[in-house]
């Protein structure tokens, strides 16, 4: 465990504005986005995991070529592995993987993902994937954002109110499938009060979470994914993580942009592209 975790080697890029941004190449995992006003925005555990085979506990992970658990390492396994930076620019960067023999002996495809990241007035998190093979293969992928609040007692997710959900807890608990607990949100706000671990099938292309740090809100519009899946493990289960102080589920929403119900299908040659926009308002 790390008490200060792999920032130092990071990608910094900054704006004019003042906000900056930071990724690591492990996972290619955004990190860090301070607003220009200078306050942080996401989350990062101080006992996040580091190392070779660690998924890093806060900012964007990157979810690929599987969202949660399955016949794969629970989320995929681009998260765990370092990619290569291809470009860095003051405002931007573009991380890649590929296929190699060890995604191959767990996932028999051939493929390439690339993050684009981009700091403007927004911060933009890009993800490219390619079929380079010549069969098609199909796959689900989320941008994992863990979003800073002050409390979370106090902050509210906003814009996915009448939006068809499963809820994951309840599948837990049942001993029941995710599928079989089809429920929908009425309130047009939900405050997080206990574990809640829900994917929203479909949904709007933008939601926000309420009055996240020092009462401004934080925004995120997503293009290309189509669900989103919001999660907050609550005392208990944060407590069973082990990377994360006990009192930490207090502080952040992971509200995600997935594609998490229907895989997409790649045929060869194919590429697709899901995109998010944060900002802060
Ligand atoms: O996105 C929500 C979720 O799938 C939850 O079910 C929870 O397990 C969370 O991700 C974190 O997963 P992790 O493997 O990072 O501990």
């Amino acid at each position: 465990m790390s008490s200060e975790p792999v920032l130092d080697a990071a990608v910094l890029l900054e704006h004019p504005s003042g906000s900056t941004v930071r990724i690591t190449r492990h996972g290619a995992q955004v990190m860090s986005w301070t607003d220009a006003a200078g306050r942080e925005r996401l989350y990062l555990s101080r006992h996040t995991r580091s190392g070779a085979d660690a998924s890093i506990r806060g900012g964007v992970p990157v979810i690929f070529p599987q969202f949660g658990t399955g016949p794969l390492p629970k989320h995929g396994f681009v998260r765990t592995r370092d990619w290569s930076l291809v470009a860095h620019l003051p405002t931007r960067a573009t991380f890649r993987i590929a296929d190699d023999d060890v995604s191959r002996a767990l996932w028999p495809h051939r493929w390439t993902v690339e993050l684009h990241v981009e700091l403007s007035d927004a911060l933009v998190v890009r993800m490219h994937v390619r079929n380079t093979g010549d069969a098609q293969f199909a796959f689900t992928a989320a941008l994992h954002n863990y979003f800073l609040v002050d409390d979370i007692a106090s902050s509210a997710i906003r814009g996915l109110g009448g939006v068809a959900y499963h809820d994951k807890t309840v599948a837990t608990i049942a001993g029941s499938t995710a599928s079989d607990a089809s429920e929908l949100q009425r309130d047009a706000e939900l405050v997080i009060a206990g574990e809640t671990d829900r994917v929203y099938v479909g949904g709007p292309r933008s939601v926000s979470i309420e009055q996240a740090i020092d009462m401004s809100s934080t925004h995120v519009a997503a293009d290309g994914f189509g669900d989103w899946v919001v999660w907050n493990p609550w005392r208990d289960a944060a407590a069973a993580l082990g990377d994360m102080p006990p009192d930490d589920y207090r502080r952040f929403v992971c509200v995600e942009a997935g594609r998490v119900e229907s895989p997409i299908v790649l045929a060869p040659g194919a590429e697709w592209t899901g995109a998010e926009t944060m900002t802060v308002a």
